[in-house]
């Protein structure tokens, strides 16, 4: 069992792809760096539990990336520079406002054999424009970077892969941790390779504890960083408490507790001084507000004032 999370590194190993991200990441963040931009790194969207190699079966998790991919919307619109580190296939930014048969919808096609064209119809360009222009800004001038995981443990190598880039940043550095990360797992030699045969009986699936990366992440990888993480819960008697343990636990600077239930509309700030609550009117839903627009206009403010501090 990996609950350090130095052994977990020696027994589980990067995933594929894991170079050529690498490499993303670097020229990403000293292009930046250079400039002395503010960077965010948003963790987005569920991890998942193969049960086995030649995966056919795994443990998931609810969470579909919403909360990560308008959040980086919002970092973008308060001038950062945005790593969206998420699952692969969850929402990303800009495309989440198009999803399903939406898109299709706001096209029209005129058939004319080799003339065909396809045009926007003119609800569909009001609906369009405004994201697409806020899109290409970013693409266009290179400030957001998307990399993606899928199991628990490519989140685990991406993730330190991302801080060791980040740490030349220094308090520049926001860490916004939404992804829903497994807490349990089966360590990749318990696992078999093939698919799990039913003619074998009722499998006998053993989860472990993760180790907890909060703590190496706040103390040895980006120590100058300003670290938010979220903590999820279901049971609201038990979130403060739970999100203020954290906080005292890993001594980073923000836990923004949720519950499932109401995490579109309501979460609490639990910083080192004190709670405070962050909620949605009825009116400011009616009228498409997301509470992202506001969590991150309150974590723009707190890492801005950290920023000055250190400064002097
Ligand atoms: C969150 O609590 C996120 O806000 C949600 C967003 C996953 C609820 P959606 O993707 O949901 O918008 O549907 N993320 C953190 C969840 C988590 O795994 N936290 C750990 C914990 O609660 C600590 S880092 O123990």
């Amino acid at each position: 069992m990996a609950t350090h999370w130095e052994e977990f590194y020696s027994s589980h190993l990067p995933p594929i792809d894991f170079e050529d991200n690498r490499k993303l990441l670097q020229e990403f963040c000293e292009r930046h760096n250079e400039n002395n931009e503010k960077i965010v790194l948003i963790t987005s969207g569920g991890t998942t539990v193969p049960l086995e190699h030649n995966t056919v079966r795994f443990v998931d998790n609810f969470s579909a990336g919403t909360r990560g991919a308008a959040s980086a919307e919002y970092f973008l619109e308060h001038g950062y520079v945005t790593i969206f580190m998420h699952r692969l296939k969850s929402l990303e930014p800009f495309t989440r406002h198009f999803n399903g048969q939406k898109f299709m919808d706001m096209l029209d096609l005129n058939e004319r054999g080799p003339n065909t064209t396809i045009t926007v119809r003119p609800d569909g360009v009001d609906v369009l424009a405004p994201i697409l222009s806020r899109y290409k800004a970013a693409q266009d001038n290179g400030r957001i970077l998307y990399v993606n995981f899928t199991t628990v443990s490519d989140y685990f190598w991406l993730l330190r892969a991302v801080c060791e880039c980040l740490a030349q940043f220094g308090a520049r550095a926001l860490l916004y941790l939404a992804a829903a990360v497994s807490d349990f797992y089966v360590p990749a030699n318990q696992i078999p390779t093939h698919k799990m045969q039913s003619g074998g009986g009722p499998p006998n699936i053993q989860l472990q504890l993760v180790p907890k990366l909060l703590a190496p992440l706040v103390s040895l990888w980006v120590p100058l960083a300003f670290v938010v993480s979220f903590k999820l819960e279901t049971d609201e008697s038990i979130l403060i408490s739970k999100s203020r343990d954290a906080l005292n636990k890993y001594k980073h600077k923000l836990v923004v507790g949720n519950m499932l239930q109401t995490r579109r509309t309501k979460v609490v700030f639990v910083t080192p001084d004190n709670n405070y609550e962050l909620i949605l009117s009825r009116e400011q839903v009616h009228n498409g507000m997301e509470i992202e627009e506001i969590i991150v206009s309150n974590v723009v403010a707190n890492h801005l004032d950290y920023i000055k501090i250190q400064k002097y």
